[in-house]
C-alpha cells in the first residue's frame, strides 16, 4: 500500500453540483481515499493507494464528468 496524492487543476468547474459531479467520479474509483474540490482556485485533490488506481485513471474520471484537467 503506498499513498499518493494528486493536485490537478481542472477547468470548467462552476458550481456545488460540479464539484459534487467530480467527487462522486473519483469516489467511485478503488483506493482513493480523499478528494477535496476548490472551486475558487479550480483545483482538485485526491488522496489514493497507488494499488487500486493511478493518476491516469484519475484524471480519466475527471474526464468522463464533463471536466478538463489542465
Ligand atoms: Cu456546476
Amino acid at each position: 500500500m503506498s499513498m499518493e496524492t494528486a493536485n490537478l487543476k481542472v477547468e470548467g468547474m462552476s458550481c456545488s453540483h460540479c464539484v459534487g459531479a467530480v467527487k462522486s467520479a473519483l469516489d467511485a474509483l478503488p483506493g482513493v481515499s480523499l478528494v477535496s474540490v476548490s472551486l475558487d482556485d479550480g483545483t482538485v485533490t485526491v488522496d489514493y493507494d497507488t494499488t487500486g488506481t493511478g493518476l491516469d485513471e484519475i484524471k480519466d474520471a475527471i474526464t468522463e464528468a464533463g471536466y478538463e484537467v489542465l
